[in-house]
């Protein structure tokens, strides 16, 4: 049975050559330079910083190193195939005990007690929802199923099916730039994997407590750019009545509106993101590293195997897409507003 998860309707040159590695453990203080008059007043603030290096490997053999600061907002990539490889952000750890969930009202905190307290290390995450390219890379090398929208013989088939599910969204579903969707959290991981073995790097989707912690990029605010959905009338992300040209109706590019203090689009709105964690309603009993909840053994549960989705989607009203509010639904479902980005884990070098 289909669930109606939206509002609409029912129903060769692959290499590796880049590796980052994180050779400078603490520097503190480290002041770190924000924009200044970003809507609602981003003020994210580092007090440590870890360097990531990003190595490359030119075609004659010439090594060139490049340092990322950690929060800068700049991008690497594991390889230098653009398709193949997604850009990938360094988010800083956190102090000690920062504090994730419902951490913006003190009313809304009493309601709903779900502040949890995480100290998490430095990781990188996604700058961008995984693309239909991206996508299509693993779905091409056989790693990775198609996505419930080109399934062959399939009844929301966008070409071939009797169902109009996918094929009312169009070009937006199948357009190399926009988010893929119709695929399940199974096989998001399965993406992850691939390019986890292709790249040689630990990838993985985020955790729980990592997306949140990207999402907010040092905030305590509603959204990375303060409480009001629409700041002064800007349009700042795709969702019911947020304002865009894509609310209610139709999925963004992954590279659409503004991006969060530590480079990040679309962790609010769009579509939403699955993470790795099962989810648990009792968010305070997650893990104090911020690791993901990798076995189904939260104690208050009304249902089993269920994976968390974080950020809203453009068919979803600004409440959803709340840098807290999370939502779960079953490893194996599939729906056009409901995709994910990629983490990866960053190992300490030796040298
Ligand atoms: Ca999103």
């Amino acid at each position: 049975m289909r669930i109606d998860f939206g509002i609409l309707g029912a129903a060769g040159k692959a290499c590796v050559v880049a590796v980052a590695v994180v050779f400078a453990a603490v520097v503190a203080p480290w002041a770190f330079a924000f924009t200044e008059g970003e809507p609602g007043g981003v003020q994210a603030r580092v007090e440590s910083a870890e360097v990531v290096v990003v190595r490359s490997v030119a075609d004659d053999g010439a090594v060139k190193e490049r340092p990322i600061i950690a929060g800068s907002g700049t991008a690497f990539r594991d390889c230098k195939d653009q398709d193949l490889c997604p850009q990938m952000l360094v988010v800083p750890s956190s102090e000690r005990g920062i504090e994730l969930g419902t951490i913006e009202t003190v009313e809304e905190r009493k309601a709903a007690e779900k502040v949890r307290r995480v100290t998490l290390q430095t990781f990188a995450i996604g700058k961008y929802e995984v693309s239909v390219g991206e996508y299509e890379r693993c779905v091409a090398a056989g790693a990775c199923r198609e996505p419930e929208w080109r399934e062959a013989g399939g009844q929301f088939n966008i070409e071939t099916g009797r169902n109009n599910y996918y094929k009312r969204l169009g070009g937006n579903v199948t357009g190399k730039t926009f988010p893929i969707v119709g695929v399940s959290w199974d096989d998001a991981v399965a993406y992850a994997l691939w390019l986890g073995k292709t790249t040689g790097q630990a990838y993985r989707l985020p955790s729980d407590a990592e997306w949140e912690y990207a999402a907010r990029a040092g905030t305590r605010t509603t959204y990375w750019w303060g409480n009001p959905e629409k700041p002064g009338d800007k349009v700042m992300a795709a969702c019911r009545g947020c304002g865009s040209e894509w609310d209610g109706v139709n999925n963004a590019p992954v590279t659409s509106f503004a991006a969060n203090a530590w480079g990040l689009h679309n962790v609010h709105g769009n579509v939403w993101e699955w993470t790795a964690d099962y989810y648990c309603d009792d968010f305070r009993s997650g893990r104090e590293d911020g690791g993901a909840r990798d076995k189904d053994d939260c104690a208050v549960r009304d249902a089993p195997e269920l994976h968390v989705l974080r950020g809203g989607s453009s068919f979803y009203e600004a409440r959803f897409m709340k840098s807290s509010t999370r939502l779960r639904q079953d490893h194996d479902f599939r729906n056009f507003s409901v995709g994910f980005r990629v983490a990866r884990t960053l190992v300490p070098s030796t040298r």
